[in-house]
C-alpha cells in the first residue's frame, strides 16, 4: 500500500534560455499538489564550468507520489524543457532536485533524499527558509553572497516590463525591436543627442530605463535622470561599471557580446542565444531571460579586462582580416579565399582551445618559413606580424611562470 501524502520540497534551478519561463513551465508541470513556492532567487553558480547565474525556487507539495514517482516527474519537466547533458554541472534550462520527503529517507544508486548537498548550498537554503524554515539547520543558511531575491515567480518582477531607450542608435534599436518582439512595452524612446530634450521624467511609469548612449555620455545622461527608487537604470557599456549611474538606487548593466551592424541584424543576434555580461539589480537577469540568452556577472573593478577581451575578440580579429586583404591582395590573391580558413579556425577554437588549435609555422617552431614570411611582407606590415608570432609562441609555451 503506498504512503498517504506527505510534505515534498523540491529545488529547481535554470541558468539558460527563459530562466523564469523554465521555473513556471516546471511549476505549472507539477499540477494541483503544489502547496507553496518560494520567491525566485537569482545565485551565483556553484560547481562546473564557468556559467551564468542560476534563478533557484524551492516548490512544497502535498502529495502520495513516491521517491521514484518523484525522480521520474523530476526528469520529465527537464526533459520538456529540453535540457540537454552535456557538461557535467554544466548550464541547464531546467534542474529538479528531489531535496526532502517527509519520513522517508532513500539512499539508491540514481536516487539520495534527503538531497546530500541540500544543506551545504545557500542557493537552496534560502528559498527553502521561505516554505518549510523548520527544515532549515539553526546556524542558518551560511554564506548567502551571491543569492540575491527577484521576487515571486508569478509576480510583476518575472513578467514583460515596460522599458524606456534613451539612446536609439544601433544598440538601442536593436534592443527596442528584441524586447518589444519579447512582449515588453516600450515607452517612447528618447534621443541620444541629449542635450536638447529633457530626461528628467526618463524613468516615469516604466520599470527601466536602458541607456545606449556612447559610453562617454552614459553618466551624464544618467545625472540628467530624475531618480525614481522603484525604476532600474541600466547601461549597456561594456567597460563602465555601475558608479557611472549615480545617484540612481537601482542599477544594472546588460552588455551583449554582439556584433551590432544595424537594428535588424542585431535584433536576429540578441535573440539567438547570445551572451551577455550583467552586474547589478537582477533586473538585469530578466533582460536577458527575456531575450532568451546566457549571462555571466562581471564586477566593476573586472569591467575594463572583460571589455578589453571583448575588443580583442572582435576589433582586434577584423583588423587582422585587414592584413589577410593586403597581404593577400598584394599578389592578387581575394579575400574571400581565405574565409572558409578562417570560419573552421573559429570552429577548432571552438572545440580544442586556442592553444590545442593552433597550428602553422610559428607553433612548429620553423623559423625557416617564418623568416620567407617576413621578406616577403611589406615593412609596415612586420610589427603586427611579429607581434602575433610572439602570441603564437606564448601558446605553445603555456601559461608564464608568475611564481618568479
Ligand atoms: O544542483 C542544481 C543545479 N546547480 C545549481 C543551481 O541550481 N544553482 C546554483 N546557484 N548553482 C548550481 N550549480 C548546480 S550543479
Amino acid at each position: 500500500m503506498g504512503a498517504g501524502p506527505r510534505r515534498v520540497l523540491l529545488g529547481l534551478g535554470s541558468n539558460l534560455g527563459d530562466r523564469a519561463a523554465h521555473l513556471r513551465a516546471a511549476v505549472a508541470g507539477l499540477g494541483d499538489e503544489v502547496v507553496a513556492v518560494s520567491p525566485v532567487y537569482e545565485t551565483a553558480p556553484v560547481g562546473g564550468p564557468e556559467q551564468g547565474a542560476f534563478l533557484n525556487v524551492v516548490v512544497e507539495l502535498r502529495t502520495a507520489a513516491s521517491a521514484r514517482d518523484l525522480l521520474v516527474l523530476a526528469q520529465r519537466l527537464e526533459a520538456e524543457a529540453e535540457r540537454v547533458r552535456t557538461v557535467r554541472w554544466g548550464p541547464r534550462t531546467l534542474d529538479v532536485d528531489v531535496l526532502w520527503i517527509d519520513g522517508e529517507t532513500v539512499d539508491q544508486p540514481d536516487l539520495v533524499v534527503p538531497h546530500p548537498r541540500m544543506f551545504e548550498r545557500a542557493f537552496v537554503l534560502v528559498p527553502l527558509g521561505d516554505v518549510a524554515p523548520d527544515l532549515v539547520p539553526p546556524e542558518g543558511p551560511g554564506d548567502t553572497t551571491g543569492v540575491v531575491r527577484v521576487g515571486p515567480l508569478d509576480g510583476p518582477a518575472n513578467g514583460p516590463a515596460a522599458v524606456r531607450v534613451v539612446g536609439p542608435g544601433r544598440l538601442g534599436g536593436a534592443l527596442t525591436r528584441a524586447l518589444g518582439a519579447a512582449g515588453w512595452t516600450l515607452a517612447e524612446p528618447l534621443g541620444r543627442d541629449a542635450s536638447d530634450v529633457d530626461l528628467a521624467d526618463a524613468a516615469d511609469g516604466v520599470d527601466a530605463v536602458l541607456i545606449t548612449t556612447p559610453d562617454a555620455a552614459v553618466a551624464e545622461v544618467a545625472g540628467r535622470i530624475r531618480p525614481d527608487p522603484t525604476t532600474v537604470v541600466v547601461h549597456a557599456a561594456g567597460s563602465l561599471g555601475l558608479d557611472v549611474l549615480a545617484p540612481h538606487e537601482r542599477r544594472a548593466s546588460v552588455h551583449p557580446l554582439v556584433a551590432v551592424p544595424d537594428a535588424a541584424v542585431g535584433a536576429e543576434r540578441l535573440v539567438a542565444g547570445a551572451w551577455f555580461a550583467v552586474a547589478g539589480d537582477p533586473f538585469a537577469g530578466r533582460v536577458v531571460d527575456a531575450l532568451g540568452g546566457r549571462s555571466f556577472v562581471v564586477a566593476d573593478e573586472h569591467r575594463a579586462a572583460y571589455h578589453a577581451a571583448a575588443c580583442i575578440a572582435s576589433n582586434h580579429l577584423v583588423a587582422l582580416m585587414g592584413q589577410v586583404e593586403r597581404v593577400a591582395g598584394g599578389v592578387d590573391v581575394p579575400l574571400a579565399a581565405y574565409l572558409d580558413l578562417v570560419r573552421a579556425t573559429i570552429e577548432n577554437v571552438a572545440a580544442l582551445g586556442p592553444a590545442a588549435a593552433l597550428t602553422g609555422p610559428a607553433a612548429r617552431g620553423d623559423e625557416a618559413t617564418l623568416d620567407r614570411h617576413r621578406a616577403a611582407l611589406a615593412p609596415d606590415e612586420i610589427e603586427a606580424y611579429d607581434a602575433l608570432v610572439h602570441l603564437a609562441r606564448r601558446l605553445v609555451d603555456g601559461p608564464p611562470d608568475r611564481a618568479g
